[in-house]
């Protein structure tokens, strides 16, 4: 079945079918719940979000577009096309907070698909790209999520975009992360310098990375990593499909007191695993043309 459900100022639809259930917001397109029936949730959600218009909820899948991260961090062409705009610049870009239109919902017995749409130009002042954005979402034995931009209009634009997930876990020192060997990675957390990573991924301290997988092609979804979440005795495949970037983060223990609407235990509980195009993926929209990216889980 399909519910709507009002949470204080925001509206969410409810998904539930024989295999599993999931929630997303019309303000962001933001998914914030998935999960299989009798498993434990994938997505994390704070329990201290406020549900106000304009404010993203903390949690689930943000939608980061036209830029990821602090726009000082995009590379040239992103920064000069948004510095010209008088838009607010804050990090990751300029749709988690606006009400998205739903523009097909398909439920079916074993899997739900939706599609939500947003036009920037009309929804964003000062947006001067014609363009139509797609984020489309299958709740069922997997959960996708894919995101197009399709350039309706006249005059190219570049942007860098993620799927900002926070994936559920039991406890975060017993979580690991393989299928990222010797991947290079840029860290945040060291002047965003890069590396190359070695081995499996434990997470004992703050992490904020960007892996560049340059084998992710647009062919089929590739396997990039596994949460192994020990405590809960499971492991989260992620796959990917056309998105070369992802981004690895949890905040620790410092650095959350810092984050809005994010109770200060929380870290333990959550790892972002951030399906994306950014710094050398940046993307360029020609007219007519259309940049599908997206991932799933299994
Ligand atoms: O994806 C990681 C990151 O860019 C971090 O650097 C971090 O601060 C974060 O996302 C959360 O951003 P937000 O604006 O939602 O507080």
């Amino acid at each position: 079945g399909v519910t709507i459900e009002v949470h204080k100022e925001l509206v969410a639809i409810n998904i539930i079918n024989d295999v599993a259930s999931g929630t997303i917001f019309l303000q962001g397109a933001q998914v914030t719940h998935y999960e299989r029936h009798c498993e434990p949730p994938i997505l994390w959600l704070s329990d201290a979000c406020d549900y106000k218009a304009g404010v993203p909820l903390r949690g689930g899948i943000p939608v980061c577009w036209p830029w990821f991260a602090n726009l000082s961090h995009n590379p040239d062409d992103v920064k000069v096309q948004i510095d010209a705009l008088d838009t607010p610049k804050g990090a990751h870009g300029l749709v988690r907070s606006i009400n998205w239109t739903v523009e097909d919902i398909v439920p079916q017995d074993n899997e739900t698909h939706l599609c939500l749409m947003l036009l920037p130009h009309e929804e964003i002042p000062e947006w001067p790209y014609q363009a139509t954005l797609k984020l489309m979402i299958t709740i069922g034995a997997e959960l996708t999520v894919k995101l197009e931009v399709h350039n309706t209009g006249e005059r190219s634009f570049v942007h860098t975009c993620a799927l900002h997930s926070y994936f559920s876990v039991g406890d975060i020192e017993q979580t690991s992360i393989t299928g990222l060997e010797d991947a290079t990675y840029i860290d945040a957390l060291k002047e965003w310098a890069s590396f190359q990573q070695h081995g499996t991924l434990s997470i004992n301290e703050e992490v904020d990375r960007i892996y560049q997988l340059n084998s992710v092609t647009s062919e089929k979804y590739q396997r990039v990593a596994q949460i192994h979440d020990t405590s809960n005795n499971r492991v989260i495949n992620l796959h990917q499909i056309d998105a070369k970037s992802l981004v690895v983060w949890n905040p620790w223990i410092e650095k959350s007191k810092q984050l809005s609407n994010f109770p200060n235990e929380s870290y333990q509980e959550m790892i972002c695993l951030e399906t994306a195009n950014t710094l050398t993926h940046m993307r360029k929209v020609t007219p007519g043309g259309l940049e599908l990216m997206g991932f799933m889980v299994k």
